[in-house]
């Protein structure tokens, strides 16, 4: 891909402004919905087929980081047409520090609302993200929100706050317990994976309903991009098909993933880093603070976008 091609993908000093000021940008189109369609039909049959499990990272059944062992998504992370929109955002040099799967199946309620920024790992609280440097206006790590389905007002389509990326309205340092260790626990209520995320906010009188939403309808093949500060959250699923988003969670390259440690729990299940690996999908990294993953489980090579600052 040349140059000239390349620069098509890069956000534009509009979409900065956007980004700035809200904390959220996009949709954006990576491919054609049919594209996505077909795309997400195949790689569902990987993802459910138990034999591709003994590739995965982790020997659980949260689907973290099925971009280091399924092929297809270890080349999403590095599509030029999304990797280029971050470095105009975080700068030339950018890890992928994780993904994750976000079904929304028919029923399902709405992910409550929350705000973060390091990833406390579980109920212990240590942060996932360390950064080292602070480099004003640029976030220390953005989600890219990819619609594998459409996702829409009636099967749970995300929501922000936009500009809330600015205030902290909820402490992401607190202690709050997961349902399955509470007496009794309101399932509405614990409806950011089994947690009250209410109950982190700092000022009791403060509610998000209240506050300016902006839904964000997707179709098929559509991304998002966030900062994680941004309070967010998507509406319950009241239609008959499932919603599906897939998320590429990146950081610029100074700042430390999983600092000093060699496996965690959450959400009630094991992770044994062993196999994980930082993805440089962006630029060079100067600083050597993280395990890299040059190739994914099958030894095939992880593409990286050069250095650019657009
Ligand atoms: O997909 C959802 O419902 C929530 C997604 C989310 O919270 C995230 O991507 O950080
Ligand atoms: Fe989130």
């Amino acid at each position: 891909m040349n140059e000239t091609m390349l620069s098509d993908f890069a956000l534009s000093p509009e979409e900065k402004a956007v980004f700035e000021r809200d904390g959220v940008v996009g949709p954006f189109k990576l491919w054609d919905a049919d594209d996505m369609r077909a795309w997400w039909r195949e790689l569902r049959a990987e993802i459910l087929n138990p034999m591709n499990k003994k590739f995965a990272a982790y020997d659980n059944p949260i689907n973290y980081d099925r971009h280091l062992d399924i092929s297809a998504l270890s080349r999403l992370v590095t599509e030029p047409a999304i990797v280029r929109k971050l470095q105009g955002l975080l700068g030339p040099d950018i890890f992928c520090w994780r993904t994750e799967w976000f079904p929304k199946n028919p029923g399902e309620p709405g992910t409550g609302w929350h705000q973060v920024e390091t990833y406390r790992v579980g109920e212990i609280g240590r942060a996932s993200l360390e950064p080292t440097r602070t480099v004003e206006g640029v976030p220390m790590e953005l989600t890219v929100w990819v619609a594998l389905t459409e996702a829409t007002k009636e099967n749970g389509c995300l929501r922000f706050i936009p500009g809330s990326h600015r205030t902290w309205y909820y402490n992401e340092h607190g202690h709050i317990q997961h349902a399955s260790n509470k007496k009794e626990a309101d399932p509405l209520k614990h409806s950011f994976f089994g947690y009250d995320y209410s109950e982190l906010k700092l000022s009791p009188d403060w509610e998000p309903e209240e506050q300016q939403l902006v839904h964000f309808e997707m179709q098929p093949g559509e991304f998002v991009i966030f900062t994680a500060r941004c309070v967010h959250g998507s509406l319950p699923n009241t239609s008959r098909k499932q919603r599906m988003g897939f998320t590429i969670r990146v950081v610029p390259t100074h700042v430390q993933v999983y600092t000093g440690m060699s496996e965690f729990d959450e959400f009630g299940h094991h992770f044994n880093l062993s196999r994980y690996g930082c993805v440089l999908i962006a630029g060079e990294d100067a600083y050597g603070h993280n395990r890299i993953a040059s190739h994914n489980a099958h030894g095939e090579p992880f593409k990286t976008l050069p250095r650019h600052y657009t």
